[in-house]
């Protein structure tokens, strides 16, 4: 048999061109795009469906240490199951670097994690809370070499939140190393201070958890990171993008021939603050930061996209469980908004709500969903074009996506470890109906088909964008 697998009779499409082609698959990769290709073992009938590049998404959380006494609700079992369940057939978590521990600790936990559980394909980046010379002059370095191609800094949170100088050593170092360098941009301080101003007035709900991160935070610390890394000329990933402020900070600098890159995600394009403000404690499940704003920041978000500002459209899967003293209702979450952990699930619900918000209702076209979807999270972070498009030679790894199929967003679809869904309710037309990777299916019809420990970790190559520039 000269093939595994065929998918026939569907409608494929990458980030440049939409084709009627076959798609023959051998030993886990593309091996023919055409018509007519012949026999082989199995034969999938994608007619009426679309035949897309598995879903990238290269902004996840699972298992993440998220402060005492709380549990974050995915590991990798349950988290890359979700994924599939998606449509997507890589995922990028993050491995954290606990104060005091080096980066080879912190990824060695992780990887004993990873190991044998995954349902997709993994890659880690790292985030870097203690630039300690070791790490910056050491580690990093020889991890870059390694594989781990990305990191992540954060200009907030209590344990995580970088100087103005450590951001600087870090994206020397990046620079130095060919890395692409992620950025949670909000100013450490203000929230702070606001947060104090907040509860001291009583105010603790978790709808103040907007108020206490509001759009000039967020705008400000989007064009501080900008200007540092103008100063060391290093590309930078501005991610989780919320609003119209940050995200014209963003294009101004695209403008002045900067190599800054924007992220945004579902929450940003159909949530908003008022999401928040719900009876006791509910609105605990839609406390994420940067939070959900207001209508005219969806529409700033969809500009993004569509004028491609942004580059990439991620989940921030971040779950808790809202109903468990480990999650959402932890005990001090009721003394104020400050404990209530911070992230909500999306991994599952990404694709559909990008498909359907964007594609059906003509703000994106089918092209631009691969891309944001998929192929420029595998250009951008080191994976392309091993990953993320549909070309002779790449990895068998393939949405088969229903264009028509009318579904209602309920968490028994998500298949995640947490006990709810953000989007729930939410009626979307389109939906991933099959899921493969590397030429096996994980997902057909609803049905899990593969056992865990199939997903395999990816070493990546150097981002192009960061090494190009020299
Ligand atoms: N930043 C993230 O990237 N994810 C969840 C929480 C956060 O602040
Ligand atoms: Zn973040
Ligand atoms: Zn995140």
């Amino acid at each position: 048999m000269l093939f595994d697998t065929i998918i026939r009779g569907g409608t494929v499409a990458t980030a440049a061109d939409t084709f009627k082609a076959d798609v023959a698959i051998r030993d886990g990769k593309i091996a023919a795009l055409g018509h007519d290709l012949g026999e082989a073992g199995t034969i999938i009938d994608a007619t009426d469906r679309l035949v897309l590049p598995g879903g990238i998404d290269s902004h996840v959380h699972f298992a993440q240490p998220s402060g005492e006494g709380i549990v974050m609700a995915d590991g990798f079992a349950t988290g890359t199951r979700s994924a599939a369940f998606g449509g997507n057939t890589t995922v990028l978590p993050f491995c954290l670097q606990e104060k005091g521990q080096t980066l080879r600790e912190a990824l060695k936990r992780y990887h004993a994690l990873a190991e044998g559980e995954c349902h997709v394909d993994v890659a880690f980046h790292l985030i870097v809370t203690d630039p300690t010379e070791h790490v910056l002059g050491q580690e990093l370095p020889a991890l870059v070499e390694d594989g781990y191609t990305s990191l992540k800094v954060f200009m907030t949170y209590e344990g995580l939140a970088l100087s103005d100088r450590e951001l600087l050593e870090t994206m020397a170092v990046a620079r130095e190393t060919g890395a692409m360098l992620m950025v949670h941009a909000e100013n450490f301080d203000a929230i702070r201070f606001l947060t104090d101003r907040l509860e001291r007035a009583g105010n603790t709900a978790p709808r103040f958890h907007a108020t206490s991160r509001p759009i000039p935070v967020e705008r400000e610390a989007t064009h501080r990171a900008i200007s540092l890394s103008e100063l060391i000329d290093v590309p930078i990933m501005i991610v989780h993008v919320s609003n119209r402020e940050a995200m014209d900070e963003i294009r101004r600098a695209q403008q002045r021939g900067l190599r800054v890159m924007g992220e945004t995600c579902p929450q940003y394009l159909v949530l908003t603050e008022k999401d928040l403000d719900q009876l006791n404690m509910e609105g605990a499940k839609y406390v994420c930061s940067p939070p959900p704003r207001d209508v005219a920041s969806q529409t700033a978000c969809w500009e993004g996209l569509q004028q491609k500002v942004f580059s990439v459209f991620s989940s921030d899967h971040c779950p808790f469980r809202y109903d468990d003293p480990q999650g959402k209702l932890v005990a001090r979450g009721r003394t104020s908004f400050r404990w209530v952990p911070n992230g909500i699930p999306g991994v599952a619900a990404r694709l559909p709500i990008l498909f359907s918000e964007g594609v059906v209702k003509g703000r994106i076209d089918l092209n631009s969903f691969v891309a944001f979807s998929a192929t420029n999270h595998a250009k951008i972070y080191g994976l392309y074009p091993r990953k993320g498009t549909i070309a002779v030679g790449s990895d068998a790894d393939i949405a088969l996506w229903d264009p028509k199929r009318r579904v209602t967003i309920r968490h028994e679809l998500i298949h995640d470890g947490s006990d709810y869904t953000p989007y729930e309710g939410m009626e979307v037309t389109g939906w991933p109906v099959l899921t493969m990777v590397r030429g096996r299916v994980v997902v057909e019809d609803g049905v899990l088909k593969g056992a865990k420990g199939y997903g395999t970790y990816l070493p990546r190559a150097k981002p192009p964008a960061v090494s190009a520039a020299y």
